[in-house]
């Protein structure tokens, strides 16, 4: 098995600008941890993201959730990305015909495309969603990752579904620049870049615990290690796992669990690559 390239190597190869700004920060920071801040109050979202932003390579965001949302938030967001050297992943998760996601992208109150250097999409309207998001996106050199699988119980991309969501990003590969999913996905195709294929999408997991298994609403979780060691996958997405009861901020718990996964994140893709 040919030796698998570091982030910082992919980060030279790579000809997305999005993607290749998230590899850099990634081998900067030695961070593949992605905090996802599902918080409902500004100041509290302000809050974790100042406090984990210097373990994160990538914050991810639900902005439709912020009660108190006005436009100072962005500029706000952009400032702690600046301050902290992260990107940021408005987890938008579109999944309409390509017109409304143009518009949803651009337009209404949030205008993800102007501040969010990557977001997602379900394949399930076809390659259409990806041209509508690109007609926006591609231009601001944005990324897009596509659901090919999700972390939750039952759920229905799996088979042939989790194929063709791969298949349309290969297609479309000047703006996917990879997948939310569980592992690899090696049994369609997807290899761990050696540097021998021009090929290079990211993995970005979701589901990620090192304390519990999973919630009562059917999110399962695995642990940093199964995540990137067994499973081959790029980031880890931790939220809960390390912003704890969103109505309660605790700067210092939130802290020493943002620099646990951290070091779980990247333990495990040292063991990875010395493969
Ligand atoms: O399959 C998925 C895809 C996503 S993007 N499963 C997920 O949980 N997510 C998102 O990851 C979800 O919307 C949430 O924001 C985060 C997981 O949060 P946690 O608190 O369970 O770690």
């Amino acid at each position: 098995k040919p030796a698998i390239l570091s982030y910082g190597e992919r980060a030279r190869l790579h000809k997305s600008p999005a993607a290749k700004a998230l590899l850099e920060v990634i081998e900067r920071k030695k961070s593949n941890l992605c905090v996802s801040v599902d918080v409902t109050k500004q100041a509290d979202f302000l809050k974790v993201i100042d406090v984990v932003g210097p373990y994160a390579c990538l914050i991810k965001t639900h902005v439709d959730i912020i009660e108190d949302f006005d436009p100072s938030l962005i500029k706000n967001l952009q400032d702690l990305s600046v301050k902290h050297d992260f990107l940021i992943f408005e987890d938008r998760k579109f999944a309409d015909i390509g017109n409304t996601v143009a518009l949803q992208y651009s337009s209404g109150v949030h205008k993800i495309a102007s501040w969010s250097h990557i977001t997602n999409a379900h394949p399930v309207p076809g390659p259409s969603i990806i041209t509508g998001l690109a007609s926006v996106g591609k231009p601001l050199g944005r990324g897009l990752l596509l659901l090919a699988e999700m972390s939750t119980k039952g759920s229905l991309a799996t088979g042939s579904y989790t194929e063709e969501a791969v298949r349309m990003a290969r297609a479309h590969d000047d703006f996917v620049i990879g997948f939310i999913a569980q592992r690899r996905m090696e049994d369609v195709g997807l290899l761990e870049n050696a540097g021998e294929s021009e090929e290079d999408f990211l993995i970005l997991t979701p589901g990620v615990g090192l304390d519990s298994k999973g919630d009562s609403m059917g999110q399962q979780y695995r642990t940093p290690e199964q995540v990137v060691l067994e499973s081959g996958c790029d980031v880890i997405i931790v939220g809960r796992g390390i912003y704890g009861k969103s109505d309660n901020v605790d700067v210092q718990a939130v802290q020493s669990q943002a620099e646990r996964y951290r070091t779980a994140g990247w333990e495990a893709y040292q063991k990875r690559i010395s493969h």
